[in-house]
């Protein structure tokens, strides 16, 4: 174990994860790794812009970063950061969604949202996911920093009289995660936050893992996304985030069988060699 593995305190930031639905690791990149970061992503910036308001008109997104580069397959499964999730999700979570988010200048602020809100369940309730938003620039209130109401991880729905419903109520609330490059957000799903406007001059750019419980469909559909011989080569924890696994006792089977067999060399789906024989 490492150094930092070894002094990380996942208690004291689950506590403040359950207090206040966040918290922030603030060496969670060191200077080389944040290089790696931009050196994997350069070749796809400017790829993808926003097709909405919601992706934002003016920001770039790369999507199904885990697969992009060595360092992001690295990342996602980050000992700190899988301690912490560790006490929140039940084994056997899977990553849900994998992104780098460049909010570029004169781009305007997100609508608020959150992160779990597709599972259309009754809040308030236990978060289904839980989101890593680390910062690859610097954040600032200028440049489109990530923007939290602390506490919202407790309300109910929307409508409900024990919650501010006025947007501009709820706007006065939000609090900018001005942090240091290498700094991550670590955040309930349930907790209302947006992408900042930037009203600077430079970009701001960040990426995201998502996690979500065993039980619950991930937004990327990774089996589709990452060609089974690139997933075969990826650390078996990560195969296991991707969906290479069984929550007991066999949701997540292939034909029966656990789907770490359809990453074996060779592997024919039982419907197609069962048919031939
Ligand atoms: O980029 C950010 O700071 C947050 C973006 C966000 O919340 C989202 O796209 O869902």
């Amino acid at each position: 174990m490492d150094q930092l593995t070894a002094r990380f305190d996942a208690d004291a930031h689950a506590a403040q994860i359950r207090a206040q639905g966040f918290t922030v690791i603030p060496d969670f990149l060191d200077g080389d790794t944040i290089a790696r970061v931009r050196e994997g992503l350069a070749p796809f910036l400017d790829s993808h812009h926003g097709r909405n308001a919601f992706e934002g008109f003016k920001t770039e997104r790369v999507y199904t970063l885990v697969a992009r580069a060595k360092v992001f397959e690295g990342l996602a499964i980050e000992p700190r950061l899988l301690a912490l999730l560790d006490r929140f999700l039940q084994p056997g979570y899977l990553l849900t969604a994998t992104q780098s988010i460049q909010i570029n200048p004169g781009e305007a602020a997100q609508d608020l949202h959150t992160d779990d809100g597709f599972y259309r369940l009754p809040r308030p309730r236990p978060a289904i996911s839980y989101t890593v938003i680390v910062a690859v620039d610097p954040f600032t209130a200028e440049n489109g920093a990530t923007e939290v109401i602390p506490g919202s991880h407790r309300w109910g729905n929307p409508g409900d009289p024990n919650r501010p419903n006025d947007k501009a109520e709820m706007e006065a609330l939000l609090v900018p995660m001005a942090v240091p490059a290498g700094a991550a957000l670590v955040m309930a799903g349930t907790v209302i936050h947006r992408g900042g406007a930037n009203r600077s001059a430079a970009p701001r750019l960040a990426f995201t893992n998502q996690y979500c419980e065993p039980w619950a469909r991930p937004q990327e559909n990774f089996f589709l996304a990452i060609p089974p011989e690139q997933v075969r080569a990826m650390p078996q924890r990560l195969q296991q985030l991707l969906g290479y696994d069984i929550w007991p006792p066999f949701m997540g089977m292939v034909t029966a069988s656990h789907p770490a067999k359809a990453l074996e060399e060779g592997w024919v789906p039982p419907v197609v060699a069962q048919r031939e024989r």
